[in-house]
Protein backbone atom coordinates (compact mmCIF):
# COMPACT_ATOMS: atom_id res chain seq x y z
CA UNK A 1 0.00 0.00 0.00
CA UNK A 2 1.47 3.32 -0.96
CA UNK A 3 0.93 6.95 -1.74
CA UNK A 4 1.51 8.10 -5.40
CA UNK A 5 1.23 11.91 -5.63
CA UNK A 6 1.53 11.21 -9.45
CA UNK A 7 1.12 7.51 -10.90
CA UNK A 8 2.50 8.15 -13.99
CA UNK A 9 6.01 9.63 -12.82
CA UNK A 10 5.60 8.24 -8.76
CA UNK A 11 7.20 11.48 -7.07
CA UNK A 12 6.63 10.93 -3.96
CA UNK A 13 5.97 7.67 -3.14
CA UNK A 14 6.02 6.05 0.20
CA UNK A 15 4.24 3.70 2.24
CA UNK A 16 0.49 5.17 3.39
CA UNK A 17 0.39 4.28 6.84
CA UNK A 18 -2.89 4.99 8.84
CA UNK A 19 -3.41 7.20 11.50
CA UNK A 20 -2.24 5.99 14.51
CA UNK A 21 -3.54 5.67 17.63
CA UNK A 22 -4.17 8.85 19.33
CA UNK A 23 -2.31 10.74 16.74
CA UNK A 24 -4.45 14.48 15.57
CA UNK A 25 -4.96 14.20 11.91
CA UNK A 26 -4.13 17.63 10.51
CA UNK A 27 -5.74 18.78 6.51
CA UNK A 28 -3.26 20.68 5.70
CA UNK A 29 -0.91 21.14 2.79
CA UNK A 30 2.70 21.66 4.16
CA UNK A 31 4.15 22.18 1.06
CA UNK A 32 1.47 25.07 0.00
CA UNK A 33 3.09 28.29 -1.41
CA UNK A 34 1.41 30.33 1.25
CA UNK A 35 2.55 27.82 4.38
CA UNK A 36 6.30 27.58 2.97
CA UNK A 37 6.78 31.24 1.91
CA UNK A 38 5.45 32.52 5.85
CA UNK A 39 5.38 29.45 8.12
CA UNK A 40 5.30 30.76 11.47
CA UNK A 41 1.60 30.29 11.66
CA UNK A 42 1.65 26.67 10.64
CA UNK A 43 4.56 26.02 12.95
CA UNK A 44 2.83 27.16 16.06
CA UNK A 45 -0.19 24.92 14.91
CA UNK A 46 1.92 22.30 14.00
CA UNK A 47 3.63 22.54 17.66
CA UNK A 48 0.22 23.33 19.38
CA UNK A 49 -1.75 20.03 17.89
CA UNK A 50 0.65 17.74 19.29
CA UNK A 51 3.96 15.91 19.46
CA UNK A 52 3.04 14.33 16.16
CA UNK A 53 0.30 14.99 13.87
CA UNK A 54 -1.15 12.95 10.65
CA UNK A 55 -0.87 14.19 7.20
CA UNK A 56 -3.65 12.53 5.30
CA UNK A 57 -2.94 14.58 1.93
CA UNK A 58 0.54 12.78 1.81
CA UNK A 59 -0.83 10.10 4.80
CA UNK A 60 2.59 11.11 6.28
CA UNK A 61 3.56 11.69 10.07
CA UNK A 62 4.99 15.67 10.96
CA UNK A 63 6.34 17.20 14.24
CA UNK A 64 7.68 20.33 15.23
CA UNK A 65 7.74 20.53 19.15
CA UNK A 66 12.00 20.52 19.96
CA UNK A 67 12.39 17.03 21.88
CA UNK A 68 10.23 14.68 19.11
CA UNK A 69 12.18 16.23 16.21
CA UNK A 70 15.42 16.18 18.01
CA UNK A 71 14.88 12.96 19.06
CA UNK A 72 13.77 11.37 15.68
CA UNK A 73 16.52 13.39 14.16
CA UNK A 74 19.35 12.29 15.95
CA UNK A 75 18.33 7.93 16.05
CA UNK A 76 19.63 6.97 12.69
CA UNK A 77 18.88 3.18 13.32
CA UNK A 78 14.75 3.88 13.55
CA UNK A 79 14.64 7.30 11.68
CA UNK A 80 16.96 5.89 8.82
CA UNK A 81 17.89 8.00 5.71
CA UNK A 82 18.69 5.63 3.45
CA UNK A 83 15.00 5.55 2.32
CA UNK A 84 15.87 9.08 1.52
CA UNK A 85 14.87 12.64 3.44
CA UNK A 86 12.47 13.75 1.58
CA UNK A 87 8.72 12.02 0.67
CA UNK A 88 10.10 9.46 -1.68
CA UNK A 89 10.72 6.05 -0.01
CA UNK A 90 13.65 5.00 -2.00
CA UNK A 91 12.73 1.66 -1.50
CA UNK A 92 9.53 2.21 -3.42
CA UNK A 93 10.69 4.73 -6.31
CA UNK A 94 13.47 5.29 -7.89
CA UNK A 95 15.60 8.30 -6.59
CA UNK A 96 16.06 11.18 -9.41
CA UNK A 97 19.36 10.71 -9.57
CA UNK A 98 22.12 8.36 -7.93
CA UNK A 99 21.63 9.07 -4.08
CA UNK A 100 24.25 10.88 -2.47
CA UNK A 101 26.81 8.52 -0.76
CA UNK A 102 26.91 10.53 2.53
CA UNK A 103 23.19 12.13 3.13
CA UNK A 104 21.12 9.39 1.87
CA UNK A 105 22.79 6.06 3.35
CA UNK A 106 22.97 4.76 6.82
CA UNK A 107 26.04 3.37 9.21
CA UNK A 108 28.07 1.73 8.45
CA UNK A 109 28.56 3.03 5.13
CA UNK A 110 27.89 6.32 5.85
CA UNK A 111 31.22 6.93 8.37
CA UNK A 112 33.62 5.97 5.72
CA UNK A 113 32.46 8.59 2.94
CA UNK A 114 31.28 11.20 6.53
CA UNK A 115 34.63 10.83 7.90
CA UNK A 116 36.34 11.93 4.04
CA UNK A 117 34.16 15.41 3.78
CA UNK A 118 35.12 15.88 8.02
CA UNK A 119 38.71 15.98 6.80
CA UNK A 120 38.05 17.88 3.51
CA UNK A 121 36.28 20.48 5.83
CA UNK A 122 37.94 20.29 9.13
CA UNK A 123 38.98 23.56 11.07
CA UNK A 124 42.22 23.70 10.07
CA UNK A 125 41.10 23.59 6.32
CA UNK A 126 38.40 26.22 6.78
CA UNK A 127 40.67 28.32 9.15
CA UNK A 128 43.49 28.59 6.04
CA UNK A 129 40.49 30.19 3.86
CA UNK A 130 39.50 32.70 6.64
CA UNK A 131 42.09 35.79 5.22
CA UNK A 132 40.43 35.44 1.38
CA UNK A 133 36.80 34.74 2.80
CA UNK A 134 37.68 38.17 4.59
CA UNK A 135 38.97 40.11 2.00
CA UNK A 136 36.30 39.09 -0.78
CA UNK A 137 33.81 39.99 2.05
CA UNK A 138 35.50 43.32 2.47
CA UNK A 139 35.34 44.06 -0.96
CA UNK A 140 31.85 43.20 -1.72
CA UNK A 141 30.69 45.12 1.47
CA UNK A 142 32.71 48.09 0.08
CA UNK A 143 31.40 47.75 -3.52
CA UNK A 144 27.75 47.38 -1.69
CA UNK A 145 27.96 50.88 0.02
CA UNK A 146 29.23 52.47 -2.97
CA UNK A 147 25.77 51.20 -4.46
CA UNK A 148 23.77 52.43 -1.64
CA UNK A 149 20.60 51.02 -2.71
CA UNK A 150 20.56 47.24 -4.06
CA UNK A 151 18.55 44.08 -4.26
CA UNK A 152 20.54 41.47 -1.31
CA UNK A 153 19.35 38.95 -2.67
CA UNK A 154 21.51 38.47 -5.82
CA UNK A 155 24.08 41.11 -4.60
CA UNK A 156 24.84 39.92 -1.56
CA UNK A 157 23.56 36.64 -0.78
CA UNK A 158 23.91 35.10 -3.53
CA UNK A 159 27.29 37.09 -5.19
CA UNK A 160 29.23 36.36 -1.44
CA UNK A 161 29.13 32.77 -1.63
CA UNK A 162 29.11 32.08 -5.45
CA UNK A 163 32.11 34.17 -4.84
CA UNK A 164 34.16 32.33 -2.25
CA UNK A 165 33.13 28.48 -1.97
CA UNK A 166 33.00 27.23 -5.34
CA UNK A 167 37.24 28.58 -5.44
CA UNK A 168 37.03 26.68 -2.15
CA UNK A 169 36.25 23.84 -3.51
CA UNK A 170 38.55 23.92 -6.25
CA UNK A 171 36.29 24.42 -9.03
CA UNK A 172 37.82 25.78 -12.18
CA UNK A 173 34.81 26.79 -13.83
CA UNK A 174 32.11 29.05 -12.28
CA UNK A 175 28.97 29.31 -12.82
CA UNK A 176 26.82 30.99 -10.03
CA UNK A 177 23.71 30.49 -12.00
CA UNK A 178 24.06 26.72 -12.43
CA UNK A 179 25.11 25.95 -8.78
CA UNK A 180 22.06 27.66 -7.39
CA UNK A 181 19.60 26.28 -9.89
CA UNK A 182 21.35 22.81 -9.08
CA UNK A 183 21.21 23.24 -5.14
CA UNK A 184 17.36 24.21 -5.99
CA UNK A 185 16.70 20.98 -7.52
CA UNK A 186 18.23 18.94 -5.10
CA UNK A 187 16.41 20.50 -2.11
CA UNK A 188 13.03 20.92 -4.08
CA UNK A 189 13.09 17.31 -5.29
CA UNK A 190 12.52 17.14 -1.48
CA UNK A 191 8.67 17.51 -1.64
CA UNK A 192 6.31 16.12 -3.53
CA UNK A 193 5.20 16.92 -7.12
CA UNK A 194 3.87 20.52 -6.95
CA UNK A 195 5.08 23.80 -9.36
CA UNK A 196 8.32 24.31 -7.15
CA UNK A 197 9.45 20.53 -7.95
CA UNK A 198 8.49 21.00 -11.65
CA UNK A 199 10.00 24.07 -12.16
CA UNK A 200 13.08 23.33 -10.60
CA UNK A 201 13.75 19.74 -12.56
CA UNK A 202 13.03 21.27 -15.36
CA UNK A 203 16.45 23.07 -15.41
CA UNK A 204 17.56 19.35 -15.18
CA UNK A 205 19.19 19.21 -19.05
CA UNK A 206 20.94 22.14 -18.43
CA UNK A 207 22.08 22.01 -14.93
CA UNK A 208 23.10 18.28 -14.31
CA UNK A 209 25.60 17.47 -16.81
CA UNK A 210 27.40 20.38 -16.17
CA UNK A 211 27.60 19.72 -12.38
CA UNK A 212 28.95 16.37 -12.91
CA UNK A 213 31.54 17.35 -15.18
CA UNK A 214 33.27 19.89 -12.37
CA UNK A 215 33.09 16.92 -10.08
CA UNK A 216 35.57 15.23 -12.19
CA UNK A 217 39.46 14.98 -11.30
CA UNK A 218 41.29 16.79 -14.07
CA UNK A 219 38.40 19.62 -13.84
CA UNK A 220 39.70 20.61 -9.80
CA UNK A 221 41.99 22.46 -8.41
CA UNK A 222 45.03 20.88 -6.53
CA UNK A 223 44.41 22.69 -3.06
CA UNK A 224 40.61 22.71 -2.61
CA UNK A 225 37.75 20.55 -0.30
CA UNK A 226 37.91 18.78 -3.78
CA UNK A 227 41.40 17.75 -3.83
CA UNK A 228 41.10 16.42 -0.35
CA UNK A 229 38.53 14.38 -1.47
CA UNK A 230 40.44 12.70 -4.38
CA UNK A 231 43.42 12.23 -2.21
CA UNK A 232 41.29 10.02 0.03
CA UNK A 233 40.88 7.68 -3.23
CA UNK A 234 44.50 7.51 -3.72
CA UNK A 235 44.95 5.72 -0.22
CA UNK A 236 42.23 3.51 -1.45
CA UNK A 237 40.24 4.92 1.45
CA UNK A 238 36.68 5.77 -1.05
CA UNK A 239 37.19 5.01 -4.68
CA UNK A 240 37.42 7.02 -7.84
CA UNK A 241 33.54 7.11 -8.06
CA UNK A 242 33.23 7.56 -4.74
CA UNK A 243 35.49 11.33 -4.54
CA UNK A 244 33.23 12.24 -7.53
CA UNK A 245 29.98 11.44 -5.63
CA UNK A 246 31.39 13.37 -2.29
CA UNK A 247 32.17 16.81 -4.74
CA UNK A 248 28.54 16.72 -6.33
CA UNK A 249 27.55 16.32 -2.75
CA UNK A 250 29.44 19.64 -1.74
CA UNK A 251 28.04 21.56 -5.02
CA UNK A 252 24.43 19.69 -3.66
CA UNK A 253 24.56 21.00 -0.14
CA UNK A 254 27.16 24.07 -0.20
CA UNK A 255 25.61 26.57 -2.65
CA UNK A 256 21.52 27.06 -1.37
CA UNK A 257 22.20 26.80 1.74
CA UNK A 258 24.42 29.26 2.69
CA UNK A 259 23.04 32.21 0.11
CA UNK A 260 19.55 31.37 1.71
CA UNK A 261 21.27 31.59 4.98
CA UNK A 262 23.52 34.71 4.70
CA UNK A 263 20.16 36.47 2.84
CA UNK A 264 17.94 35.83 6.04
CA UNK A 265 20.65 36.74 8.50
CA UNK A 266 20.85 40.16 6.53
CA UNK A 267 16.74 40.49 6.49
CA UNK A 268 17.52 40.13 10.63
CA UNK A 269 19.93 42.92 10.95
CA UNK A 270 17.49 44.91 8.78
CA UNK A 271 14.11 44.11 10.49
CA UNK A 272 16.16 44.46 14.23
CA UNK A 273 18.03 47.67 13.85
CA UNK A 274 18.72 47.69 17.79
CA UNK A 275 21.10 43.87 17.02
CA UNK A 276 22.95 45.36 14.54
CA UNK A 277 23.86 48.15 16.54
CA UNK A 278 24.80 45.96 19.13
CA UNK A 279 26.88 43.93 16.57
CA UNK A 280 28.63 47.22 15.25
CA UNK A 281 29.41 47.62 18.82
CA UNK A 282 31.19 44.75 19.35
CA UNK A 283 31.61 42.60 15.75
CA UNK A 284 32.78 39.53 17.69
CA UNK A 285 29.22 38.92 17.93
CA UNK A 286 29.41 38.12 14.29
CA UNK A 287 29.47 34.32 15.27
CA UNK A 288 26.88 34.26 17.79
CA UNK A 289 24.45 36.79 15.51
CA UNK A 290 25.06 34.00 12.62
CA UNK A 291 23.15 30.78 14.58
CA UNK A 292 20.86 33.61 16.11
CA UNK A 293 19.59 34.41 12.45
CA UNK A 294 19.55 30.40 11.82
CA UNK A 295 17.75 29.82 15.02
CA UNK A 296 15.36 32.21 13.96
CA UNK A 297 14.92 31.66 10.16
CA UNK A 298 15.85 28.28 9.40
CA UNK A 299 17.22 28.44 6.14
CA UNK A 300 16.31 24.48 5.44
CA UNK A 301 12.81 23.85 6.85
CA UNK A 302 12.29 20.83 7.37
CA UNK A 303 13.49 17.46 6.26
CA UNK A 304 12.23 13.13 6.17
CA UNK A 305 13.23 10.87 8.01
CA UNK A 306 11.31 6.84 7.28
CA UNK A 307 10.72 4.63 10.39
CA UNK A 308 12.77 1.56 9.82
CA UNK A 309 11.20 -0.46 12.39
CA UNK A 310 7.75 0.13 14.67
CA UNK A 311 8.36 2.15 17.55
CA UNK A 312 7.28 5.03 20.28
CA UNK A 313 8.82 8.62 20.96
CA UNK A 314 6.96 10.14 23.94
CA UNK A 315 4.82 7.49 23.71
CA UNK A 316 3.56 7.86 20.78
CA UNK A 317 3.06 4.80 18.29
CA UNK A 318 5.26 5.40 15.09
CA UNK A 319 4.34 2.34 12.83
CA UNK A 320 6.89 1.13 10.50
CA UNK A 321 7.37 2.49 7.09
CA UNK A 322 6.09 5.44 8.47
CA UNK A 323 7.61 9.14 6.50
CA UNK A 324 8.34 11.47 9.00
CA UNK A 325 8.21 15.33 8.20
CA UNK A 326 10.75 16.74 10.86
CA UNK A 327 10.21 20.82 10.69
CA UNK A 328 12.89 22.29 11.91
CA UNK A 329 11.75 25.44 12.07
CA UNK A 330 8.58 24.70 14.26
CA UNK A 331 11.17 23.24 16.37
CA UNK A 332 13.92 26.56 16.22
CA UNK A 333 10.77 28.29 17.33
CA UNK A 334 9.51 25.95 20.39
CA UNK A 335 8.62 28.44 23.14
CA UNK A 336 8.86 25.36 25.62
CA UNK A 337 12.13 25.26 24.30
CA UNK A 338 13.41 28.68 24.00
CA UNK A 339 12.69 31.43 26.38
CA UNK A 340 11.32 34.40 24.51
CA UNK A 341 11.53 31.94 21.13
CA UNK A 342 10.63 35.13 18.71
CA UNK A 343 12.79 37.27 19.74
CA UNK A 344 15.78 37.78 17.47
CA UNK A 345 18.41 38.12 19.83
CA UNK A 346 21.87 37.94 18.42
CA UNK A 347 24.03 37.40 22.19
CA UNK A 348 21.72 34.43 23.05
CA UNK A 349 23.80 31.98 22.02
CA UNK A 350 21.41 29.33 20.83
CA UNK A 351 23.34 25.87 21.66
CA UNK A 352 21.55 23.13 19.99
CA UNK A 353 19.67 24.61 17.33
CA UNK A 354 18.27 22.07 14.36
CA UNK A 355 19.16 24.23 11.55
CA UNK A 356 22.30 22.30 10.80
CA UNK A 357 20.10 18.98 11.93
CA UNK A 358 21.86 17.12 14.69
CA UNK A 359 23.38 13.64 14.70
CA UNK A 360 25.41 12.01 12.79
CA UNK A 361 23.98 13.39 9.73
CA UNK A 362 24.23 16.94 11.32
CA UNK A 363 25.44 19.31 8.59
CA UNK A 364 29.53 18.36 7.97
CA UNK A 365 29.83 21.91 6.04
CA UNK A 366 29.17 23.71 9.12
CA UNK A 367 32.58 25.31 9.40
CA UNK A 368 32.56 26.27 5.77
CA UNK A 369 29.27 28.20 6.48
CA UNK A 370 30.04 30.00 9.75
CA UNK A 371 33.17 30.97 7.90
CA UNK A 372 31.23 32.63 5.13
CA UNK A 373 29.03 33.90 7.39
CA UNK A 374 31.46 35.31 10.02
CA UNK A 375 33.41 36.90 7.55
CA UNK A 376 30.35 39.01 5.55
CA UNK A 377 29.33 40.01 9.12
CA UNK A 378 32.53 41.18 10.79
CA UNK A 379 32.49 43.27 7.31
CA UNK A 380 29.36 44.69 7.74
CA UNK A 381 30.10 45.30 11.90
CA UNK A 382 33.26 47.70 10.53
CA UNK A 383 31.85 49.17 7.50
CA UNK A 384 28.08 49.68 7.53
CA UNK A 385 25.99 52.36 9.51
CA UNK A 386 22.58 51.54 8.47
CA UNK A 387 20.54 48.89 7.18
CA UNK A 388 16.77 50.10 6.03
CA UNK A 389 15.03 48.47 3.73
CA UNK A 390 14.18 50.11 0.26
CA UNK A 391 11.16 47.83 -0.77
CA UNK A 392 9.01 45.04 1.01
CA UNK A 393 11.10 41.33 1.31
CA UNK A 394 9.83 38.64 -0.66
CA UNK A 395 10.36 35.14 0.73
CA UNK A 396 10.09 32.33 -1.96
CA UNK A 397 8.33 28.93 -0.66
CA UNK A 398 10.31 26.03 -1.06
CA UNK A 399 9.57 22.49 -0.67
CA UNK A 400 12.84 21.81 1.86
CA UNK A 401 14.86 25.75 2.17
CA UNK A 402 12.85 28.90 3.77
CA UNK A 403 14.88 31.84 1.79
CA UNK A 404 14.08 35.58 0.06
CA UNK A 405 13.42 35.81 -3.30
CA UNK A 406 13.49 39.71 -3.32
CA UNK A 407 15.59 42.10 -0.07
CA UNK A 408 15.60 45.46 -1.19
CA UNK A 409 17.78 46.96 0.96
CA UNK A 410 19.75 50.52 1.77
CA UNK A 411 23.35 50.36 3.12
CA UNK A 412 24.77 53.80 4.77
CA UNK A 413 28.51 54.07 5.60
CA UNK A 414 29.45 53.72 8.99
C1 LIG B 1 24.14 15.58 -0.78
C2 LIG B 1 23.38 16.53 0.10
C3 LIG B 1 23.76 16.72 1.42
C4 LIG B 1 23.03 17.56 2.25
C5 LIG B 1 21.91 18.20 1.76
C6 LIG B 1 21.55 18.00 0.45
C7 LIG B 1 19.27 17.94 0.08
C8 LIG B 1 22.29 17.17 -0.37
O1 LIG B 1 24.99 14.87 -0.25
O2 LIG B 1 23.89 15.54 -1.98
O3 LIG B 1 20.46 18.61 -0.02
Amino acid sequence: MSVQIDSAKRVGEHVAIPPPDGVPVWDIDPYGDDVLAHPEAYYAELRARGPFVYIPRYALLACGRYPETREVFSDWQRFVSSRGVGLTDFKLEKPWRPPSIILEVDPPYHARTRAVMTRAMSPRAVAALKSSFQDAADALVDRLLEKGTFDAVPDLAEAYPTSVFPRAVGLTEVDPRRLIDYGAMVFNALGPDNVLRRNAMAKGPDVVPWIMEQCRRERLAPDGFGATIYAAADSGEITPDEAAMLVRSLLSAGVDTTVSGIGSTIWCLAMYPAELERLKANPRLAQPAFEEALRFTSPVHSFCRTANQATTVNGVPIPQDAKILCVLGAANLDPDHWPTADRFDITRRPIGHLAFGVGIHGCVGQNVARAEADALLTAIANKVGSIALAGDPVWRPGNAIHALERLPLTFKAK
